[in-house]
């Protein structure tokens, strides 16, 4: 996988991705990363990148000529018309498929935003995909893309150990992982969970199913549409949720 990102900041993107497992990554050439200076791009004399919008408001937006020509600086070098993502509050919210779909890409391109945005004639002309991380606001693109391109990475074959990749899965059955205990045995007065300490595995296979369970029908019971549970499981997560409505509705009577 070839990742490029067209950014005002590139230093941030080299420090972030060169570290951790993306780092190893790129040292060990599963990765490539090109962090390209859209400020290269600016032909006059200061190097200007950004102008007033027509029609007023508040802001400055990014001009469309720089950008197109440093993404011009790598469409060149690639195979093929590279698939070209914008990191943008209004796009589709990046999830698991998304990054799984991507990683089978020989090339990525990241345009990262600043300002109030770009001139939207670019944007047109250059970008095949429309991606926000999720509803909240940041004040660019760079650690949306670097939020994506860890999570695409994962996904690349070499990218992660064999011992790294047995989680890659957890999400996919679209329930939360289990907890997890290491050594001691007994900490702040905490033991681990006799059933984990058994040797038996059928049985703990089935304590981390139904902690994975209980865990995705408390705090995210939206994927549990997407998960398939048999139908005494959903007995299970039934139970469970009159149980804690209840519980609930007790804590509210004690209040008054
Ligand atoms: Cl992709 N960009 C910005 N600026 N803010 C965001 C975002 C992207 N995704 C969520 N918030």
């Amino acid at each position: 996988m070839n990742f490029h990102v067209l950014t005002l900041f590139p230093e941030m993107i080299e420090n972030g991705m060169n570290t951790s497992i993306t780092g190893r990554a790129i040292k060990n050439e599963y990765l490539t990363l090109e962090a390209v200076n859209i400020r290269d791009f600016a032909f006059n004399k200061h190097q200007k990148v950004d102008d007033y919008p027509y029609g007023g408001g508040a802001g400055m937006l990014m001009q469309a000529e720089p950008v197109y020509l440093a993404w011009e600086s790598i469409a060149k070098k690639t195979k093929k018309k590279p698939r070209t993502v914008f990191l943008t509050p209004q796009g589709k919210v990046f999830n698991q498929a998304m990054a799984k779909e991507m990683a089978q890409e020989e090339d990525l391109v990241f345009l990262c935003g600043h300002y109030e945005g770009i001139d939207e004639r670019v944007l047109e002309e250059i970008v095949t995909d429309f991606v926000s991380i999720g509803d909240y606001v940041l004040t660019g693109g760079e650690l949306p893309a670097m939020v994506m391109m860890d999570s695409i990475s994962r996904m690349v074959p070499g990218v992660l150990s064999n011992q790294e990749s047995g989680e890659t899965e957890s999400f996919a059955g679209n329930l939360l992982e289990y907890p997890q205990y290491s050594r001691p045995e007994e900490w702040h007065e905490k033991k681990v969970p006799e059933v984990l300490m058994s040797g038996h595995h059928a049985n703990v296979a089935k304590w981390r199913r139904e902690q994975s369970i209980v865990r995705t029908a408390k705090w995210r019971p939206d994927l549990l549409k997407k998960a398939d549970l048999t139908n005494k499981e959903w007995n299970y997560v039934r139970q469970l949720w009159k149980q804690w409505k209840e519980e609930e509705s007790g804590k509210e009577e004690k209040r008054g």
